[in-house]
């Protein structure tokens, strides 16, 4: 069992990334309901972010996705964010919204797309260096539509080309993160479905590559905690996009549907920061936390504060399962005290225990009623007004 300053550690190091894309006006292509005070701007966006670590301590940099997020100068941008006491984290390209990728990006049939796209990931991997950030973040739309409509090994080893192109452009220290869909846009196939064929590019290009997990982006009922723990223990397991799903790709707050697969998850991480193997803690330690959601009707502000919270919970009852009993009732077949061991961390209410946190660190006790009070929030929506929301995701 760890003690108090143990748990206190651990839930300040604790570091939970939102994404540019959450604070603006977007995010469902059918209406997108415009919200007052949400960011216009990568520079708002930012603001907005920093305004969430302030109140949470947690949530010390912000993804962004290129070409949404574009600047003419990124060390500038960079700056900025360092004034406002965060960081620019993860880059998103985005090689999903041209009209040249119909048939895909980098799986695309005329090799002239596929480099296009590949280009753009490098032009990425370049903002990067300007950024100072860690992680490419890489998701692919491509797929197919219809059995026959094309060939899943040409496509699978046109993905692979383009993507050793970019891993031999990513200087040491950098790290590709692959993420996987099973199904959406294309419908039929998806060329990277699912965490299989992601582990496998990643096996293939090294040591830089690795897994994505968003938590979205699997078929019901699927067991994702088990793919956390293969993933942390081939040392392939980079970050996730957390965000809760009903059926699937929901993008609703972390933690809302499902708290339960959330502590699950945050159990094998914990559990693999404590392990033996070195690779492994390693590995969990290096994983990148990252919200993927698009707020529409929620209040957007408040939908990511209770997002990194919901976040803050799930790691803190995982921090107080003794791993060391429950290895001993596993070893054991001891089935359901293992299983009571387990869920008695999740009923725990943790609650008393991050309110003493937050105090020691100097942070709001109540971060959702500081933030409906802050200063921010009533300029947000006084200078900057309510701004045409359109559809759809955000365009060039
Ligand atoms: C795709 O559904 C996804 O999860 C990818 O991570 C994108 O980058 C993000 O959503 C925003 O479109
Ligand atoms: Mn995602």
């Amino acid at each position: 069992m760890k003690d108090k300053s143990t748990l206190f550690s651990a839930l300040a190091n604790q570091a939970i990334e939102t994404p540019s894309w959450g604070y603006g006006n977007s995010g469902t292509r059918f209406k997108t309901f415009a919200a007052p005070g949400a960011a216009r701007t990568v520079w708002e966006k930012i603001d907005d972010a920093a305004e969430v670590h302030r109140i949470t301590g947690i949530a010390p940099s912000i993804a962004l996705h290129i070409p949404w997020d574009k600047v003419s100068d990124f060390t500038e941008l960079a700056g900025y964010a360092e004034s406002k006491g965060i960081k620019l984290g993860a880059i998103n390209p985005n090689v999903f919204q041209k009209d040249e990728y119909k048939l895909g990006s980098i799986a695309n049939p005329d090799p002239a797309v596929r480099a296009g796209a590949v280009e753009h990931l490098l032009e990425c991997v370049e903002i990067m260096n300007q950024t100072g950030s860690r992680d490419l973040s890489l998701w692919f739309a491509d797929g197919i539509n219809y059995a026959g409509q094309d060939n899943f090994r040409r496509r699978k080893r046109v993905v692979r080309e383009s993507l050793q192109t970019v891993y031999d452009h990513l200087p040491e220290g950098k790290r590709m993160l692959l993420e996987y869909k099973f199904f959406e846009p294309s419908f039929y196939f998806t060329d990277v479905f699912d965490w299989g064929i992601a582990l496998i590019h990643c096996q293939a290009l090294g040591p830089k590559a690795q897994v994505l997990v968003d938590l979205g982006h699997h078929a019901q009922s699927t067991n994702i905690e088990a793919i956390v723990a293969m993933l942390l223990d081939e040392g392939k397991l980079g970050g996730f996009h957390f965000n809760a799903r009903r059926y699937a790709d929901d993008d609703l707050i972390v933690g809302t549907t499902n708290p339960y697969e959330l502590f699950c998850i945050y159990n094998e991480l914990v559990a693999a920061d404590g392990d033996d193997d070195q690779q492994v803690a390693k590995t969990a330690q290096n994983v990148a936390y990252m919200i993927d959601q698009s707020h529409n009707i929620e209040p957007k502000l408040e939908a990511m504060v209770q997002s990194v919270l919901n976040c803050q919970e799930a790691f803190a009852k995982a921090l107080i399962v003794d791993q060391a009993v429950l290895a001993r009732a596993q070893e054991a077949g001891d089935i359901l005290g293992a299983h009571r061991l387990l869920n008695e961390a999740f009923q725990t209410d943790v609650r008393p225990l991050i309110r003493e946190f937050r105090e020691h660190q100097g942070l709001p006790i109540d971060p959702i009623r500081e933030l409906q009070s802050s200063r921010h929030l009533k300029q947000a929506i006084e200078t900057r007004g309510t701004a045409d929301a359109g559809g759809g995701y955000p365009t060039e």
